[in-house]
């Protein structure tokens, strides 16, 4: 490889960083059960454990996303065991993922729900989450919304997207200079006639009704089969509105499977379009990227280790790219070798780069394998099978 793709590649490392959810390893499952591993996390410190050792062989995940209800279930006082648990397990608190659709009053919707008090109960958990992320650094505030309905005719659209507009305004209004609220979108399920922020439009239109400091979060699961997420990724880049991602892979619908597994290509384009617009505008794309994926079958910590490496490599090989070239191949309409740029940097095999990178930060050459015979799995599965087999840890 040529010193100055070896170069690229250094530096396009020195910069990715990548957030790993909490609930990535607790149990979780599908709308049909769970299926319980033994050595899966069910408190808030266990999850620090595993995403301790995340890091510790990767180097590039020093923060975790956190649910507010899973992960602080006294609220403001949580944040406290939380600090100390940073200190502990060496990882910060991430994102601060409000929480308004597990409790039963919303039945029929937070945010959009025809009765006003809950509105306002959705409201003040969205404050107290806002408060929860100041007390821990926090910097973004993540918004997943399950409204919508089921059947024509059961809901007012229009009058549930003024009830967005104004309570996203107001939780807007309570953010601390240096937070962002990044309001996320989803088509379909569990609602499935109409979702109330359905796609990027609708997320972008209420994230710029409420304010300069809301941002659209792209969840690559959150679309239609066969969309096009790197024109979506290109458009906000653009629109000077894009916030982060949440990342996994899918076959068919919201499959949250790891990243890179089902069309690595993809999570490749959407990268592209992020760099290509950091060369053509000189400016940093301030964007949080993030994991959100359900480990139901492979073991939990290995199968993050496995995401976060797929995402190094991915983001390496777009950086392989020749902007000027492919600027230039498209100005001329040159299909053949714009195409051919792309392609081949996809193609290159850029692991004895990412090694080399590894090594000289200190990190073991193979974060899996290091994982694997550092003997934590079998400390942990120890610990944990006998609570494990009889409880049902916190669903995600
Ligand atoms: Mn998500």
């Amino acid at each position: 490889m040529a010193g100055r793709d070896a170069e690229k590649i250094f530096l396009s490392l020195e910069e990715f960083r990548i957030e790993i959810p909490s609930w990535g390893f607790a149990n979780t499952g599908t709308r049909f059960g769970k299926f319980l591993q033994p050595a899966a996390a069910a408190t808030t410190e266990e999850k620090f454990s595993d995403a301790g050792q995340v890091h510790r062989v990767t180097g590039v995940c020093p923060t975790i996303a956190l649910h507010v209800l899973w992960d602080c279930p006294e609220g403001i006082n949580s944040a406290k065991t939380i600090a100390a648990l940073e200190t502990k397990y060496g990882v910060q608190a991430g994102s601060i993922n409000t929480n308004l659709f597990q409790d039963q009053i919303y039945k029929y919707g937070s945010f959009g729900n025809p009765d006003p008090e809950i509105r306002q109960h959705a409201l003040q958990h969205t404050i107290d989450s806002i408060e929860i992320a100041r007390k821990l650094h926090s910097r973004d505030i993540t918004m997943w919304f399950a409204d919508g309905s089921n059947y024509p005719g059961t809901a007012n659209i229009r009058q549930r997207k003024k009830w967005f507009e104004e309570a996203l305004k107001e939780s807007h209004n309570r953010l601390y200079p240096e937070q962002r609220l990044l309001v996320e979108y989803k088509p379909f399920e569990p609602a499935f006639y109409h979702t109330d922020i359905a796609d990027w439009g609708m997320s972008m239109h209420l994230s710029k009704t409420a304010g300069p400091q809301a941002k659209v979060l792209v969840d690559t699961g959150h679309h239609y089969q066969s969309q096009n997420i790197e024109q979506i990724v290109a458009w906000l880049l653009s629109e000077k509105m894009l916030g982060g991602f949440h990342f996994n892979d899918r076959r068919y619908a919201d499959d949250d499977l790891t990243l890179g597994s089902i069309d690595p290509y993809q999570v490749f384009r959407i990268f592209h379009e992020i760099l290509s617009y950091e060369w053509e505008t000189g400016a940093r794309a301030d964007i949080a990227y993030m994991i959100d994926q359900s480990h139901n079958l492979k073991g939990k910590i290995e199968e993050t280790i496995q995401t976060v490496t797929m995402a190094q490599q991915l983001f390496a090989k777009a950086a392989l790219v020749d902007h000027a070239a492919l600027a230039d191949a498209q100005t001329r309409c040159d299909l053949i070798r714009a195409e051919s740029l792309l392609q081949d940097a996809f193609n290159t095999d850029v692991r004895p780069q990412i090694q080399e990178w590894r090594t000289s930060k200190g990190l073991p050459q193979d974060p899996l394998k290091t994982f694997q015979e550092s003997g934590y799995l079998e400390r942990i599965t120890k610990e944990r099978a006998e609570r494990n087999s009889h409880s049902v840890s916190s669903y995600a």
